[in-house]
């Protein structure tokens, strides 16, 4: 049996812009509830959660961490995310699987562009909130303020709860609005003595509560009724109405404190007890058949059959595979089959265990709802869902997004490709938006990811888990050539110094074809002046020599090459004569039909607020882009353009400062162009010193 009943969890994700305080807010949290000593310090390396190295070097979070707190007969699982929009992908994973999500702000910065984007993503699930105003100690913090700016840019749902006692540096208490009690905190362990409100606030608490209790009313017709009637609320009618609004997503309520002086974490706590969705207030889920497009419905009850979402994975060098999953229907037990219905494969679950940053607690069993995890797993990957075979369903994943860069990675030491290609399958075993091919053209190994950071943070964690180094470096542009002019050219191969000669000559009509017309090759050899069975040989001589351009050595495209004439030695002629025949015919022709470099061009879409529009579109005209088109998303713009590949391969870090993080893109390749002369001419001489 598990120690919890389902209606006792509360599984929240703490989310928000990049170091606004999340971790620290769920090491306070941890520390409130008596799990740690003392409350574990990013910046100290001592968190629980930030513990991977790559996090603690950093000072940033960069994998999502789960960890719990019990509280009375409750268990609160937290699942701490990364604000840096790099990571988001685990972000979204954790708001997949949260019931309750905690917006985190910063007092001083309000609402900043990650805080927009997780709202989007908590919309996006239908996520009850509350938002977390931290960071009040700080110099320059607002609690006002940052209302503000959540209701102009968020909506107007919010409202305030708590209200700050106190400012910057003398910040140290709370007033609770619904039972109008100030908290004085007067250690930094948390604990606080009640006191009456201060008398220079009590007009300010009556006016937010009457606003408070209006938000409250209008959420339900009962309450509204009531609140006519006696022009308040009571306590009772406020809670409970406050639970009734979140949950129902009517309201959403403001909450403050300081993380780092554990301010305002108790109440937190009880505040999302009393005010969070435990699972079975979410109700039932939905997935699919498998393979199918039948609705298929899993309620949160354990007499249903077991179903789980795996949201995690996290590749251990010891441990091996770290499955973590939560989950949605039935009870499992440690040591039993499962069924992966997204694979169609059936798993054995060993020792199922709760996770606590790094550190596991077995259990021995599971109810809906909670999250857990399992270590290897065969082929379970994040994103699948586990059930029970004879009630199979799908639950909906988390795309991840696509890759907007680029590195060419190589080993450190010669020898380690193969180890290199196993380890960067392993790493992207745990991050799904990882991607690694190698590129046929310019053989190199590109591994693509969301950025920079993320990049290099991958790396870190090859060379940590694995033990493989590789160093990283720009890619190479996959450059084509081919030509604009026609030519009419003979390729003549003839070799003849006793014994059996080499004898091959051939007429070719060279002429460029349409972009995107790769190559063709057309017989028109008439009264067999070359015979049939070396026609072919002709044809495979040209495609060697055009895997190779006379320009910079980049392959050739976009030709027509037509046999047209041609003379034979009936003792000298072999295949292998024509061949090269071919292949000398093309490589002159080529020279005489103004043959030209082809780059790769992509289609890029770049959304950013309409602020930044003038330096975005002004970079991208200095990138040789073209605008094709600009459309309108909420508050932001999407330019929608077209760009050389070339000129976008930084372009992830330079978007993000250029629009202080704010601008995101996608990208895909659409076609080659003629790359301009001044352009081209760098180019060939780069590769022709290369080639020396
Ligand atoms: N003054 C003050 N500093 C805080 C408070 N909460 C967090 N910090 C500091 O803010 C910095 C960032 O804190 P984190 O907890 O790492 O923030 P985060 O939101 O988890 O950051 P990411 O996970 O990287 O997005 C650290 O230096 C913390 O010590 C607070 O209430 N007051
Ligand atoms: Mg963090």
């Amino acid at each position: 049996m598990s120690k919890y009943e389902s209606n006792s969890l509360r599984n929240v994700a703490v989310v928000g812009h990049g170091g606004t305080g999340k971790t620290t807010l769920c090491e306070s949290m941890l520390y409130i509830a008596g799990k740690t000593d003392r409350p574990g310090r990013v910046d100290e390396g001592t968190s629980t959660l930030d513990f991977e190295p790559e996090e603690q070097k950093r000072h940033i979070s960069i994998s999502a961490a789960t960890n719990f707190v019990e509280w009375e007969k409750y268990k609160i699982t937290l699942l701490d995310t990364p604000g840096d929009s790099n990571f988001a992908y685990d972000t979204r994973n954790c708001l997949r699987v949260a019931d309750g999500v905690i917006i985190v702000i910063d007092g001083v910065g309000g609402v900043e562009f990650q805080t927009e984007k997780v709202w989007e993503y908590s919309d996006e699930y239908q996520l009850s909130r509350i938002v977390f105003i931290n960071r009040l100690d700080r110099e320059r913090a607002n609690f006002e303020k940052s209302v503000e700016s959540i209701k102009s840019r968020l909506g107007k749902k919010v409202t305030p709860i708590f209200l700050p006692i106190g400012k910057e540096d003398s910040f140290n208490g709370i007033i609770d609005l619904v039972n109008r009690k100030a908290l004085i905190f007067d250690d930094l362990k948390g604990s606080y003595k009640t006191t009456d409100i201060p008398s220079d606030m009590k007009d300010a608490v009556e006016k937010s509560r009457e606003t408070m209790v209006e938000d409250i009313a209008e959420s339900d017709e009962a309450l509204m009724d009531k609140y006519l009637n006696t022009g308040d609320l009571s306590d009772t009618d406020l809670v409970d109405g406050l639970r009734k609004a979140v949950i129902a997503g009517a309201v959403i309520p403001v909450v403050c404190g300081s993380a780092l002086k554990n301010i305002g974490i108790a109440n937190l706590i009880n505040f999302i007890i009393s005010t969070f969705p435990s699972p079975v207030d979410r109700g039932p889920v939905e997935g699919k058949k498998p393979g199918k497009d039948e609705k298929e419905v899993r309620k949160p009850a354990e007499a249903d059959p077991f179903s789980a979402f795996v949201f995690k994975t996290i590749a251990d060098p010891y441990a091996g595979r770290l499955t973590v999953f939560r989950v949605y229907s039935g009870t499992v037990k440690s040591d039993s089959s499962f069924y992966n219905s997204t694979r169609k494969t059936s798993e054995r679950f060993g020792n199922i265990f709760y996770l606590e940053g790094k550190n596991q607690k077995p259990v021995e069993s599971l109810v809906p709802g909670d999250i857990a995890a399992v270590a290897k797993l065969k082929e379970t990957a994040t994103g699948d869902t586990v059930c029970i075979e004879k009630s199979p369903i799908v639950y909906n994943r988390v795309i991840p997004p696509p890759p907007i860069m680029s590195f060419a990675v190589s080993p450190k030491s010669r020898g380690d490709e193969e180890k290199i290609v196993s380890s960067i399958n392993r790493i992207i075993e745990e991050d799904p938006t990882l991607t690694f091919h190698r590129d046929e053209q310019t053989r190199e190994m590109i591994l693509s990811g969301m950025g920079q950071v993320h990049i290099e943070v991958s790396v870190e964690k090859m060379k940590r888990k694995f033990g493989v180094e590789v160093t990283l470096k720009t890619p190479k542009v996959p450059y084509k050539e081919t030509i604009k002019g026609k030519t009419n050219v003979q390729g003549k191969y003839k070799k003849q110094s006793g014994g059996r000669g080499q004898f091959g000559d051939c007429w070719l009509d060279i002429e460029p074809l349409p972009r995107g017309g790769g190559f063709e090759f057309v017989d028109r050899i008439v009264g067999g002046v070359i015979p049939q069975q070396y026609r072919p040989a002709v044809d495979k001589g040209i495609v060697e020599a055009m895997a190779e351009g006379v320009l910079a050595g980049y392959p050739v495209v976009d030709v027509r090459v037509s046999l047209v004439d041609g003379s034979y030695h009936t003792v000298d002629s072999s295949e292998m004569a024509f061949k090269i025949a071919g292949s000398m015919g093309f490589k002159k022709g080529v020279m005489a039909c103004q043959p030209i470099l082809l780059e790769p061009i992509v289609n890029i879409d770049i959304e950013i607020p309409d602020e930044y529009m003038g330096d975005v579109i002004g970079d991208l005209n200095g990138r040789r882009g073209k605008i094709i088109g600009m459309e309108s998303k909420g508050a932001n713009r999407i330019i929608k353009g077209q760009v050389p590949l070339a000129e976008i391969l930084r372009y992830a870090p330079d978007l993000r400062s250029m629009t202080s993080g704010r601008g995101t893109f996608t990208y895909e390749h659409s076609h080659y162009e003629e790359v301009p002369s001044f352009i081209a001419e760098k180019i060939t001489a780069e590769s022709k010193k290369e080639q020396q």
